[in-house]
């Protein structure tokens, strides 16, 4: 059985769902001027927003005028807790301002309230694919030491106004995928950071999670000076790298690769860059701006649980240069999307975290994206169900047979909502179908889908009945 207090819940984050993007105060964030993408064109950052333009963000699904009807349903399905994030815009419009905007801190209030009204815990992400566009512009995003600065008078402001509602944060959404995937794009752009022609991609991609590094270490210990029990973890994305055979070649590719999947959170939740990096750094001759200052924050701010997403597995072959190839795995099928869709892998990264780091673990996202087809009114999600069923059977394996402590399970996304990576709807993922013509005439357009039945009674037999 699990543990009564485990979270239930569903993710969701600010730019993806919230529109409203002029509103009361709100600056342009970096995610406001994006195109949309697609599977084979990645989205592309503009240079401002120009009069009569809409980007995909712009409306979303409209949440934050929609909040509390939404609200309503996930207390249907009995959530225990919201994993959302704050648009840094709605707090501090252009970043680098000295007082924040009192009508974009009243909206989370409100939005706080309306969750604890239902006994929903909000589950925070301070910062997730987004920034104010003007600190990408004007200073270079976070190429930018100065960010630290800004970043963290948000970040304390965020603790200091929603200490008593909120108990868990997390600081930076996936800061690996800078390094680690095959659509890079999100992280680049979410640290306002665009390439210029030359330049050691290298070396600027580890300036950038330095810094983040440094910021995020600074937010757990502002956080713990606010209130000690907030509790502030990582978030990022985990997937085991297989070896493509059992050659011991491929066995080797998978410990380095997984090695370089884990060197964010070795940084963030031991405290320190692994050994390894060191040798990377001296190998391509990366010269940071990182000072033993910076060293000693980073031991200072362990975070106290690792949040992270989880969608698909792959495999490493060895290659002739002592470098490897990402292949996809034979044995598994794939989504529409070519996500390869395999449970087990859930396991057996809650297995390998736990034991490398030995700290609570919280699943904040995780979840099946399809095109879903509106027939009377109704959608048949079966495909999903089958999808999170599959890994929340592989979750309780872990934490009943393997003993890994999981704080909850978020799957993405509580809602549909705007995909990160095409910036379309189509992409759905979530329990709640969103009829976007309908919401953007003002009506209802929220509609249950079969997995909202589904989950409802998970949850409410606290994972008993799949
Ligand atoms: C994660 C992001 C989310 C979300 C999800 C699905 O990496 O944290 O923001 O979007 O992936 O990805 P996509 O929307 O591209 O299908």
């Amino acid at each position: 059985m699990l543990n009564k207090n485990f979270l239930w819940g569903g993710a969701t984050a600010a730019n993806q769902m919230e529109g409203a993007w002029n509103v009361d105060g709100k600056g342009i964030s970096v995610a406001d001027v994006m195109t949309k993408g697609s599977v084979s064109q990645p989205r592309q950052i503009t240079d401002g927003v120009r009069a009569g333009e809409e980007y995909p963000n712009h409306f979303a699904i409209d949440f934050y005028h929609n909040y509390k009807e939404i609200i309503k349903l996930m207390a249907q399905m009995h959530f225990k807790c919201f994993r959302m994030s704050i648009a840094w815009t709605r707090i501090f419009p252009k970043g680098d301002e000295k007082e924040p905007n009192e009508a974009g801190l009243k909206f989370y209030d409100n939005l706080f309230d309306e969750l604890l009204k239902y006994g929903i815990q909000p589950v925070v992400t301070l910062n997730h694919f987004e920034m104010p566009f003007y600190l990408s512009t004007k200073y270079g995003g976070w190429r930018n030491r100065e960010m630290i600065t800004f970043f963290m008078n948000f970040a304390k402001v965020c603790f200091k106004r929603y200490a008593g509602k909120v108990k868990y944060w997390m600081t930076f959404n996936e800061i690996n995928n800078l390094i680690d995937t095959d659509n890079p794009f999100n992280a680049w752009t979410g640290a306002g950071v665009l390439y210029q022609d030359g330049e050691n991609i290298e070396q600027t991609m580890y300036q950038i999670c330095h810094y983040q590094f440094v910021a995020s270490a600074l937010a757990v210990k502002a956080a713990k000076q606010i209130d000690p029990e907030l509790q502030i973890g990582c978030m990022l994305h985990f997937g085991p790298i297989y070896p493509h055979s059992c050659q011991p070649e491929d066995l080797m590719a998978s410990v380095k690769a997984m090695d370089r999947r884990f060197f964010f959170s070795d940084v963030q939740v031991r405290g320190t860059y692994p050994a390894a990096v060191n040798k990377i750094w001296q190998r391509d001759k990366i010269q940071l701006d990182l000072t033993d200052e910076d060293l000693l924050i980073i031991k200072g701010g362990a975070v106290d649980f690792i949040g992270f997403s989880y969608y698909k597995s792959t495999t490493a072959q060895a290659d002739q240069d002592g470098d490897f190839l990402e292949l996809p795995n034979p044995y598994v099928p794939k989504s529409d999307w070519g996500w390869a869709i395999d449970p087990v892998g859930l396991r057996y990264i809650l297995n390998l975290v736990s034991q490398r780091y030995n700290k609570p673990l919280f699943i904040v996202e995780n979840g099946f994206g399809a095109f879903d087809k509106l027939e009377d009114n109704k959608i048949n999600d079966d495909y999903r169900i089958k999808y999170l069923e599959n890994h929340v059977v592989e979750m309780m394996k872990s934490i009943e047979l393997d003993g890994v402590k999981v704080l909850g399970y978020t799957p993405w996304s509580a809602i549909d909502l705007i995909s990160a990576s095409t910036g379309e709807i189509e992409k759905r993922y979530g329990f709640i179908y969103v009829d976007i013509t309908k919401v953007r005439q003002g009506k209802s357009g929220f509609i249950p889908k079969s997995s909202f039945n589904w989950y409802q009674n998970v949850i409410r037999t606290n994972g008993a009945c799949l």
